[in-house]
């Protein structure tokens, strides 16, 4: 059998959050099972356009789509959450408004240093140059997991092999 959960990606940005949870919801979309990722394309412009990158909008952020994956996680989906969720205290809450078992937070733990290489989008320039404020791994800190379900060195793990441990992961915990 299986059962509905939440799946909670955090990391840097460029660490491969997204990508990992859309190939994580392609394999699990394979197996039948109902799911759907959340992420920054489809909250952000949308339920959170209202809030920037200082601390508290951030903190309103994630409490939006921990309540949100919380509904999800009701109507029996797996849920699959991808956003940098620097603040612990943040995660935590969002962790605090299911039963224990139902949250599984994976870090997507690549060094800044490989995102900052990467900077898909140009915005770790940016904040360099002092263009963007506030900016996670630069001008504002990020608050590492100290006991996530699954750390993922997505620096240097191939994207089909985080995927099999994150379904390892699931089978383990008998979501799937
Ligand atoms: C961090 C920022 C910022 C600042 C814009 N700090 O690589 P991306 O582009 O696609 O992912 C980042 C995304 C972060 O949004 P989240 O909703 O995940 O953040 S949080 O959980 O902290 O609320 C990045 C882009 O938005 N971005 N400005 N200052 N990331």
């Amino acid at each position: 059998g299986h059962r509905s959960a939440i799946l909670w990606f955090t990391g840097l940005s460029g660490s491969g959050k997204s990508t990992l949870a859309n190939a994580v919801n392609a394999a699990l979309f394979q197996r039948g099972l109902a799911t759907y990722v959340l992420d920054g394309d489809n909250v952000r412009h949308g339920l959170c356009k209202d809030l920037g990158f200082s601390d508290a909008d951030r903190e309103e952020n994630i409490r939006r789509i921990g309540e949100v994956a919380k509904l999800f996680l009701d109507s029996g989906v797996i849920v699959l959450t991808a956003f940098v969720s620097p603040f612990r205290a943040d995660r935590d809450k969002a962790r605090a408004l299911v039963d224990d078992g139902d949250f599984i937070e994976i870090h997507c733990a690549a060094d800044l240093e490989v995102c900052e290489s990467r900077d898909p989008k140009g915005l770790y320039a940016k904040a360099r140059a002092g263009q963007i404020k506030e900016f996670t791994g630069i001008s504002s800190p990020y608050e590492a997991p100290q006991a996530a379900e699954l750390k993922i060195d997505t620096g240097s793990q191939e994207l089909a092999e985080s995927v099999d441990l994150v379904i390892k992961a699931l089978q383990e915990r008998g979501v799937i």
